[in-house]
């Protein structure tokens, strides 16, 4: 066993009255260089801000031998052939419920845009300090951007990953608001993402036994918000996580990651790594939807592993209006579904409610919906 460095004994102790976490945390948000800025400055310890190992159990640092795997549902011919829509009708209803997590091939979207988008965020990572620093805000109100860590003075440790934003609906920025660098693929992604939106949604309605425009069809499920993760190598992966066990406090997303692997799901109280396949994308329910289809799809957690070797990238499309705070428009379950042997688990409240209780608790800890529970 190797000797606990002082650092890992003061996070076991929680003793160090000389750590001043603030400190750190603002030295670095100055910087406006975010994760990637300290690897290029040839760091080879992390800064303390990023331990999660004491809060979060990640022993299982190398890839699992979990025999488990996130369920690939095939498209393919859904839209012609009604036993094949049947069939992945029942897959999907299934992955709801039990994962909340499903992977889709044969999505309609071409793997060279996939792959395109996954090299648009990495060129907006590798340009010069000054350009990416001219896009660094924690102004929500822009419509593009790019930030360490949304909560980054709220969440109990700082992951090690940086983002760029782009906010997508009502309007998507102007193109000269875009990168040039990631501009025409952000475009052309987006646009496709969000008709494969359309088809979820169908499915996922019809899935649940409601008119195939039910979910499609309603207001607070409306907006887009799409995001590049960028995770660089990490000299310390074991002491820190590139996106800390969290749910999706959306309706849905649908993720694209490239083939470095790291994405992992909590499944039956064990983590199961989502294996990239290329030219799928990743599909999972957000806290909204757990809520409003009262708990026929769950809003399960989900963590990224760090390795030595990098960078990993990934691009999300969270679907909600006014990510990440929601609405004031009434979300419950919905009516149709529910029966004497079904009665509402949830109380109605607001998409706007559920996510300042997500917000409030820090991402480390599920009870958004908790306090909503009947
Ligand atoms: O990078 C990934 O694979 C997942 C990112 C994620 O969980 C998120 O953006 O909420």
């Amino acid at each position: 066993m190797e000797t606990p460095t002082k650092n890992q004994l003061d996070l076991d102790t929680g003793e160090d009255s000389t750590y001043d976490r603030m400190a750190e945390v603002k030295a670095f948000e100055e910087t406006k260089l975010g994760v990637k800025g300290l690897v290029d400055s040839g760091i080879t310890k992390i800064p303390r801000m990023f331990y999660s190992a004491k809060l979060e159990d990640h022993t299982d640092i190398s890839p699992n031998d979990s025999k488990l795997n996130v369920p690939i549902i095939d498209l393919k011919g859904i839209a012609t052939n009604s036993s094949l829509r049947v069939e992945a009708l029942n897959k999907i209803r299934r992955a709801c419920k039990e994962w909340g997590f499903f992977q889709v091939v044969n999505h309609g979207i071409g793997v060279e845009v996939l792959d395109e988008m996954i090299c648009g965020i990495r060129r907006f990572y590798e340009q010069e300090d000054e350009v990416r620093k001219s896009f660094y805000s924690r102004d929500v109100n822009k419509k593009v951007r790019c930030f360490s860590n949304g909560n980054l003075f709220r969440d109990p440790s700082t992951d090690w990953r940086d983002s760029v934003a782009f906010v997508m609906t009502p309007e998507p920025p102007n193109p000269e608001e875009i990168p040039a660098v990631c501009r025409d693929i952000v475009i052309e992604y987006s646009e496709k993402v969000r008709a494969l939106r359309f088809t979820i949604f169908e499915l996922f309605s019809e899935a649940l036994g409601l008119h195939p425009s039910y979910l499609n069809e309603l207001d607070s499920a409306d907006g887009y918000f799409l995001m590049g993760q960028f995770y660089p190598p990490c000299p310390e992966p074991e002491l820190t996580l590139g996106t800390s066990k969290h749910t999706d406090i959306c309706f849905m997303t649908i993720l694209l990651q490239d083939q470095m692997g790291g994405l992992q799901v909590l499944h039956e109280n064990q983590w199961v790594d989502v294996h990239p396949v290329h030219g799928s994308l990743i599909v999972n329910i957000g806290d909204f939807l757990q809520l409003m289809t009262n708990d026929m799809f769950s809003s399960v957690y989900h963590r990224v592993l760090v390795r030595h070797t990098g960078p990993r990238i990934s691009v999300a499309s969270l679907f909600s209006k006014s990510f990440p705070i929601g609405t004031s428009e009434v979300i419950g379950p919905i009516k149709q579904l529910l029966s004497e042997d079904n009665p509402p688990i949830y109380r109605e409240t607001t998409a706007k409610d559920v996510a300042a209780q997500y917000f409030e608790n820090g991402r480390n800890v599920k009870a958004s919906l908790a306090p909503f529970r009947l």
